[in-house]
């Protein structure tokens, strides 16, 4: 019938592959998103959003808080997974449900059977707020892939590859986008350029990305 065609394909988020085992869920997030952002709200007012500060001292520019078993932390020690919030010294707050299930679902839409995460890094961007190219190495098990979920102000994302000099491509990443990194290309660089000013209903001038992993 044409109106369930329709549907269907309103529904029907767009996907991309962007890369080796890397797939882009357009707006994957938006189904679910009133409790997602009801969960999300709770897990940062268990363990504030703050900026932490690199080994070389000093702070990033995104504020950064975490839900899970672990936890994603850097100081003047360096970077590492940490089953307390430093700054509270109680365990993260619990993962959500809500993150699990869009987590694992998004992760099996990209070929990632039973991901179960025990980190979920939160990411805060105000405008100007930038993170530099990087490869994620404080994981045990790079066979796991990584889920990110992308909400509010939309960003730049660059995605390079194995080397630092390598070439990069943009991606443009809006409210609700998903992506799963996995396969050859859980080791390759990214970064987001800094978030230019913007508006959105529910995240004002901010964008949060919520970083999915099992890191233990
Ligand atoms: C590409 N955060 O927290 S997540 C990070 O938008 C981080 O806040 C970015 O990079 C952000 O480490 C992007 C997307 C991501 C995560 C892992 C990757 C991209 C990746 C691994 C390989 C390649
Ligand atoms: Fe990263």
């Amino acid at each position: 019938m044409v109106e369930t065609d329709l549907f269907d394909e309103l529904l029907e988020p767009k996907r991309w592959s962007l890369a080796d085992g890397t797939m882009l869920l357009c707006g994957f997030a938006l189904q679910g998103e009133a409790v997602l952002l009801n969960d999300l709200k709770s897990v940062i007012a268990q363990s504030p959003l703050r900026h932490m500060v690199t080994s070389s001292g000093f702070a990033m520019s995104v504020a950064m808080t975490n839900c899970g078993k672990l936890g994603w932390v850097t100081d003047r020690k360096g970077y590492r997974y940490d089953a307390l919030d430093p700054n509270t010294g109680a365990p993260w707050p619990v993962m959500p449900a809500s993150f699990l299930a869009l987590a694992a679902q998004a992760a099996l839409e990209a070929g990632f059977a039973d991901f179960v995460p025990d980190a979920c890094l939160i990411n805060q961007y105000k405008p100007g707020a930038r993170m530099g190219l990087h490869q994620d190495k404080d994981e045990r098990d790079f066979s796991q892939p990584i889920v990110s979920v992308s909400l509010g102000v939309p960003a730049t994302f660059l995605l390079g590859g194995f080397e630092r000099a390598d070439k990069t491509v943009k991606i443009q990443l809006n409210h609700g986008d998903v992506i799963v990194w996995g396969g050859a290309s859980r080791l390759r660089y990214h970064g987001v350029l800094p978030l230019k000013a913007g508006h959105h209903p529910a995240f004002g001038l901010c964008r949060i990305n919520l970083t999915f992993r099992k890191a233990g």
